[in-house]
């Protein structure tokens, strides 16, 4: 067979190479096989030496012919080839914008600082201000000022954190260090007697810390409102008046108060609240352990002795104090049955409030 012949079949076989790759990658073994150094085409080329000078004119403007086909064949494959390809990967890569997205549920305050913002609301509404002060005090403004005997057991280092003396002086007064984590906000209302003339309105929210063992009911750190009110003429009836105002306001409008006599060092005479319980109505249920009553807060006339420690004329002035746990009010208002939940950051717990 002649060289022109043999031309003509490689262009037939490599025009019908090209047309059977399906991808760029075929088509690229395709090229290298007809066209490259050691293709095909080359192979043919390397024939021409051999033949005559009037033979030779007319076999290399074939062979040109021949690989001016194959390249324009290849090229115009390749276009089509990257069209099919481009679609492919557009059908690949495309977003269904109509499926629907994931769900994120969004952050919110967590549940005691929600309570401790609607009690701190309700008493806004009576005129009064929001007091606040360092979780770090002194054993003065914690306990002294408090009327604390110094032996009373709260101040025991079993009781109350208090922060190591590195100077090696020991205080006097409990051979500790002066320096303790607030176990009350009490102290705060101290400080703004100090800074402040009556009439004293005020309510003080805040974190407090005692040397308690977590459990059900107790947290070593937990949440108090403590409320002020110093001015003249003062009497319990005005505290039980504003108190019973705050549980129905708390509670809901249905609720009633008792005051049963109590003692705290700082008040007298002290009681503790108790509200009718919102599951019986009163008439007795696990809930209120058959008491109809739950209890929510303390309370007391301000002891005079305190008075006496902020310079304030105990016969021109009286004044009343309350206090309540902000986790045991979140605790009775959603019946969560250990505070702990409350502290330990599980979402399927929290993200219910
Ligand atoms: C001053 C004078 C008196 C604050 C008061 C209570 C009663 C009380 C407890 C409730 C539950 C603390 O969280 S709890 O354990 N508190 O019962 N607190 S009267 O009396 C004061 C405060 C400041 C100058």
């Amino acid at each position: 067979m002649g060289i022109i012949e043999d031309l003509e079949a490689l262009r037939a076989e490599g025009l019908a190479a090209v047309g059977a790759a399906g991808d760029l990658p075929a088509l690229g073994a395709a090229r290298v096989a007809y066209l490259g150094k050691k293709g095909s085409l080359t192979g043919i080329l390397r024939g021409l030496g051999a033949l005559s000078a009037e033979e030779r004119p007319a076999a290399g403007q074939a062979s040109n012919a021949v690989r001016v086909a194959l390249e324009e064949a290849i090229a115009a494959r390749e276009t089509a080839l990257s069209a099919v390809e481009l679609d492919r990967k557009v059908a690949a890569e495309a977003v269904d914008v109509t499926l629907p997205g994931r769900r994120r549920a969004p952050g919110h305050c967590h549940l005691i600082d929600r309570i401790t913002d609607e009690i701190v609301e309700i008493f806004l509404g009576l005129g009064y201000r929001v007091a606040e002060g360092p979780e770090v005090e002194l054993d003065y403004y914690n306990f002294t000022a408090l009327n604390h005997a110094p032996e009373h057991p709260a101040r025991a280092a079993t009781d109350t954190f208090y922060a190591r003396d590195l100077s090696g002086e020991a205080y006097e007064g409990i051979g500790l260090s002066d320096v303790l984590l607030r176990t009350h906000t009490s102290p705060v209302q101290v400080r703004h007697l100090e800074k402040c003339p009556p009439p004293v309105y005020i309510i003080a929210p805040g974190r407090v810390y005692r040397r308690d063992i977590a459990d059900p009911s107790h947290l070593p750190q937990f949440h108090q409102v403590e409320g002020l009110v110093v001015d003249e003429g003062i009497t319990f009836g005005d505290l039980k008046g504003t108190l019973d105002h705050f549980c129905k306001a708390m509670f809901g409008e249905e609720r009633r108060t008792r005051f049963r006599p109590h003692y705290f060092p700082f008040t007298e005479p002290s009681a503790e609240v108790d509200v009718s319980c919102g599951i019986c109505g009163g008439a007795g249920c696990r809930f209120c352990k058959n008491s109809g009553w739950l209890e929510i807060l303390g309370c007391g006339m301000v002891d005079p002795n305190v008075f006496g420690y902020v310079d304030i004329d105990t016969e021109r002035y009286t004044g009343f104090a309350f206090g309540m746990g902000v986790e045991r009010i979140a605790a009775l208002k959603y019946g969560v049955p250990d505070l702990r939940m409350l502290v330990e950051g599980d979402m399927r717990f929290l993200r219910q409030f």
